[in-house]
C-alpha cells in the first residue's frame, strides 16, 4: 500500500513531537504536557504505523519495547576497549595521583573534569547516523553482552540523536543505574508479585539489564548518566572532556547536571569534600568521585597502563561502618573442622546490603578486640567483602557481660576440639563422624572448581545428609529421582536435572578429582601439580613422604596430610565407591590419561593472578600451568611473578612491597611465548 503524504508526514510530527517531550521527561526532568497527552500522541503514531507498516522504522518511539524474548545474549567485541578505573582510598594516593600527572605532562597545575562515580553498571551505546543501533555491556572490557532490546526499553536513552554535526559513527559510555526511588518501587512491585527482592540498586539494576524478555527490563524504571565516548569517526569532538560531555548534552543524550571543570588538587579536594557531604542526599548511590584530565591532547600523553586510563582515577569513599548490637556469638564448623566464631547481630544496613552476622576469625582475634555477647560494635563492609567487626563501644557495654571462649566440644557433633600449639585455629576431632565436617566435604566435592555438579546446592546438601540419604560423596551417584523429588523445594524436573548433572560429572579430569577430595592443604593447584606429576592416581595413592616431597612445591606438611589422607580406611571407601565400575556398585567416575607435560618452559615458576584479564583467569591458568608454571591464590617472597589486570586487588600492592616482578598480560604472554 502506497502512504499517502499527508500520513507520512504525520507521523514525522508526531516522531519529532513524542521523541521531545520524552526527552523534556526523562532527560531534562521537566515535561511540558500530561501523560494523558503523551498517550494521545503515542496512540494517534500507533494507529498510523498499524495501517501503514512501512512506516514503521526502529528509532520511532513506539518501538521502545517488543522485542521477543532472547535465549541468550550476543557477544560484542568492544572497537574501543572499556576502561575501568584506578582507586584512591586516600588524600595521600590523590595527591600521589596528582604528582603523577603533573610530573609526566611537565606541568605545573592540571584541570580535571570531576564527576561523581555512579555504582550501576558501565554500558556501550552505538549510534549510526544518529540512530541507536547497538548497546553492550562493558563484560570484561574487550568483550561485552549485546544487550540493545534491553537498553531501548530505558526511556532517558535517545533512540535517536537530535542536534548539530553528530558523527556518523558516535560510541557513548555511561552508567546504568536505579535511583533509589526507582529501587525502591521496584522492590515493592517484587514483593507484591511474590519475586526476589534485591539487595541493593546496583543488583537490581544488573539483573533488570540482564533479563532476557526485554517486556521484564521495561518494568525496571532503569536510567542512564553518560561520561564519555569511544569509538567516533565521520565527526569532530570537542577538545576537553568537559567540551564532550557539553556535546553529548547537546545532542539530547543524558549527561550528570554537576560535572565541574575544577583546578588542580585543590580543586579536586573540594569536589571530593562536597560529594561526600552531599553523598546521603542524592537520589542515587554513588561509591566515590571520578577526576578526568580534561584536556584531551594532555590525556593522549598520558595513556594507559594495563587497563585504566593514566588520565583519570576515582576516588572512593572509604568502606562504611556502623554500629550495631551483638546478639550472639555461633560457631560453625568447616570442611577441614576449623571452628569460626560468628557474631550474629542485630541488622544493620552498611555498604549497600544488610548485614547480620560478621566473622570473628578465631579466638586470638576475639580476644584482641574483647568481642562479647550484648556489646555494641562497629561493623566494617566495603564492596564484595565479607562483613568484620571492627572494634567494641565499650562505653556502652552491660554489667556483667561475659568474656567468650570456644566450645570445647564441637556444637555440631559433641567430639572434643584441638588447638595446636602455635596456630589460632581451633579444630572439631570429629572427621567424618562430624555431620558439619561432611557437609561440607560434599558441598566442596560439589562445587564448580571440583566436580562441577550443577543443582547440589548448599541447601540441598544440608537435606540429603540430614534426611540420611548420604553419607559421604560416594553416596551421591546412587541418588534416585525418586528420592530427591520427594525433598523439600525439589520437583521431578530439578530431581531429573541433578541427576543429570551427576552423571555428567562421572566424566572428570585427575586434577578436579584430586581437589574435590578435599585433602587438606591440597588446594586447585596443588592438585595439579599432582596430576601431572604422578600421571595417574593410583601412583598418588601409594606415594609416601619422600616421593611427594621431591616435587617441587610440595613441603613436608602437605606430604603428611596426603599420605595420612590415604591410611585413612573410610577415604579408602570412599574413593572405591567413586571410582570402581557401575557393573561393581560404584559410581563409575573416569577421566583421561594424563599426557605428563614434556615442554614446560616455566617449571619451578609461581605465578600470581590479580584483577581482570581480557580472557577469563582460568584461561591463562591452564596456559601457564601447561607451561609447568604453578599458579597460587596469594602472593609471597616465594612468587616469581605476578600478572596484573585490570582493577588489580592487594595482590598487586603486595607484589610491589615484596618486590615481586610484575607483568601485565601482553608480557605473561610473551613469557609463555605466545
Ligand atoms: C561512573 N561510574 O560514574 C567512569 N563513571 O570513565 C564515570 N565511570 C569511567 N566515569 C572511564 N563518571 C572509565 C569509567
Amino acid at each position: 500500500m502506497t502512504v499517502p503524504a499527508s500520513a507520512r508526514k504525520r507521523a514525522r510530527e508526531l516522531h519529532a513531537q513524542l521523541h521531545e517531550h520524552n526527552y523534556r521527561y526523562y532527560v531534562l526532568d521537566d515535561p511540558v504536557i500530561s501523560d494523558a497527552q503523551y498517550d494521545e500522541l503515542l496512540r494517534e503514531l500507533q494507529a498510523l504505523e498499524r495501517h501503514y507498516p512501512e512506516l514503521l522504522s526502529t528509532d520511532s518511539p513506539t518501538q521502545r519495547i517488543g522485542a521477543a524474548p532472547l535465549k541468550a545474549f550476543g557477544e560484542v567485541r568492544h572497537e574501543q576497549r572499556m576502561l575501568s578505573l584506578d582507586n584512591a582510598f586516600s588524600d595521600e594516593e590523590l595527591a600521589d595521583f596528582d604528582r603523577r600527572v603533573r610530573e609526566l605532562l611537565e606541568a605545573d597545575t592540571v584541570d580535571y573534569a570531576a564527576e561523581p562515580k555512579l555504582d550501576g553498571l558501565a554500558v556501550s551505546l552505538l549510534y549510526r547516523d544518529g540512530v541507536l543501533v547497538r548497546a553492550a555491556t562493558r563484560g570484561d572490557g574487550s568483550t561485552g553482552e549485546d544487550v540493545t532490546q534491553n537498553v531501548r526499553t530505558i526511556a532517558s536513552v535517545p533512540l535517536k540523536l537530535s542536534g548539530n554535526r553528530i558523527p556518523g559513527t558516535l560510541e557513548v559510555r555511561g552508567e546504568v543505574y536505579l535511583s533509589h526511588q526507582g529501587f525502591a518501587a521496584l522492590n515493592a512491585q517484587q514483593q507484591a508479585a511474590g519475586q526476589k527482592i534485591f539487595v541493593n540498586p546496583r543488583n537490581a539494576a544488573a539483573g533488570s539489564l540482564r533479563q532476557l524478555d526485554p517486556a521484564i527490563t521495561a518494568q525496571r524504571p532503569l536510567e542512564i548518566y553518560c561520561y564519555g565516548v569511544g569509538l567516533v569517526d565521520g565527526g569532530k569532538l570537542a577538545g576537553t572532556h568537559t567540551g564532550i560531555l557539553e556535546q553529548l548534552r547537546g545532542w539530547r543524550l543524558r549527561v550528570y547536571q554537576d560535572v565541574r571543570c575544577v583546578t588542580g588538587l585543590e580543586g579536586c579536594t573540594a569536589y571530593y569534600r562536597d560529594y561526600e557531604q552531599r553523598r546521603e542526599q542524592l537520589p542515587f548511590d554513588i561509591d566515590g568521585v571520578v577526576f578526568k584530565v580534561d584536556r584531551l591532547d594532555q590525556q593522549d600523553v598520558l595513556g594507559f597502563v594495563a587497563r585504566a586510563p593514566r588520565w583519570a582515577i576515582a576516588r572512593k569513599f572509604p568502606a562504611q561502618q556502623r554500629e550495631t548490637v551483638v546478639l550472639g556469638i555461633d560457631v560453625q564448623v568447616g570442611r577441614t573442622g576449623a571452628l569460626t566464631p560468628v557474631a550474629r547481630l542485630e541488622p544493620v544496613f552498611v555498604g549497600g546490603v544488610t548485614v547480620t552476622n560478621a566473622t570473628l576469625h578465631n579466638q586470638d582475634e576475639i580476644d584482641r578486640k574483647d568481642v562479647r555477647v550484648g556489646d555494641t560494635v562497629i561493623v566494617r563492609r566495603a564492596g564484595d567483602v565479607i562483613p568484620e567487626v571492627v572494634k567494641v563501644n565499650t562505653g556502652l557495654r552491660k554489667q556483667g557481660a561475659r568474656r567468650f571462649h570456644m566450645p570445647d566440644r564441637c556444637p555440631v557433633c559433641g567430639s572434643h576440639v584441638e588447638r595446636v600449639e602455635g596456630e589460632a585455629v581451633t579444630r572439631c576431632s570429629g572427621g567424618l563422624y562430624c555431620a558439619a565436617q561432611r557437609k561440607e566435604g560434599i558441598k566442596h566435592f560439589a562445587s564448580r572448581k571440583a566436580m562441577d555438579i550443577e543443582g547440589l546446592g548448599d541447601k540441598l546438601v544440608e537435606q540429603l545428609v540430614d534426611a540420611q540419604l548420604v553419607r559421604d560423596v560416594g553416596d551421591l551417584y546412587a541418588l534416585s529421582v525418586e528420592q530427591l523429588a520427594g525433598l523439600e523445594r525439589m520437583a521431578e524436573k530439578s530431581a531429573t536435572n541433578l541427576v543429570d548433572a551427576l552423571e555428567k560429572s562421572r566424566d572428570t579430569t585427575l586434577e578436579r578429582f584430586i581437589y574435590a577430595l578435599g585433602i587438606r592443604e591440597v588446594g586447585e593447584a596443588t592438585a595439579q601439580i599432582l596430576a601431572q606429576q604422578f600421571g595417574n592416581f593410583e601412583a598418588l595413592m601409594a606415594a609416601d613422604t619422600d616421593t611427594l616431597q621431591s616435587i617441587h612445591d610440595v613441603g613436608p606438611v602437605v606430604a603428611q596430610r596426603i599420605v595420612d589422607f590415604f591410611a585413612e580406611q573410610h577415604n579408602l571407601d570412599v574413593i572405591r565407591k567413586l571410582t570402581a565400575g557401575k557393573s561393581q556398585g560404584g559410581a563409575g567416575l573416569h577421566w583421561p590419561a594424563v599426557k605428563k607435560s614434556a615442554h614446560a618452559p616455566l617449571a619451578g615458576k609461581t605465578f600470581v593472578i590479580t584483577g581482570t584479564l581480557s580472557m577469563p583467569r582460568d584461561e591463562l591458568k591452564k596456559r601457564l600451568q601447561a607451561a609447568g608454571a604453578r599458579v597460587a591464590g596469594s602472593v609471597s617472597k616465594k612468587t616469581d611473578y605476578v600478572v596484573v589486570g585490570d582493577d588489580p586487588g592487594s595482590k598487586y600492592d603486595k607484589a610491589v612491597e615484596l618486590g615481586v616482578e610484575v607483568l601485565d598480560e601482553a608480557g605473561c604472554l610473551q613469557l609463555l611465548g605466545e
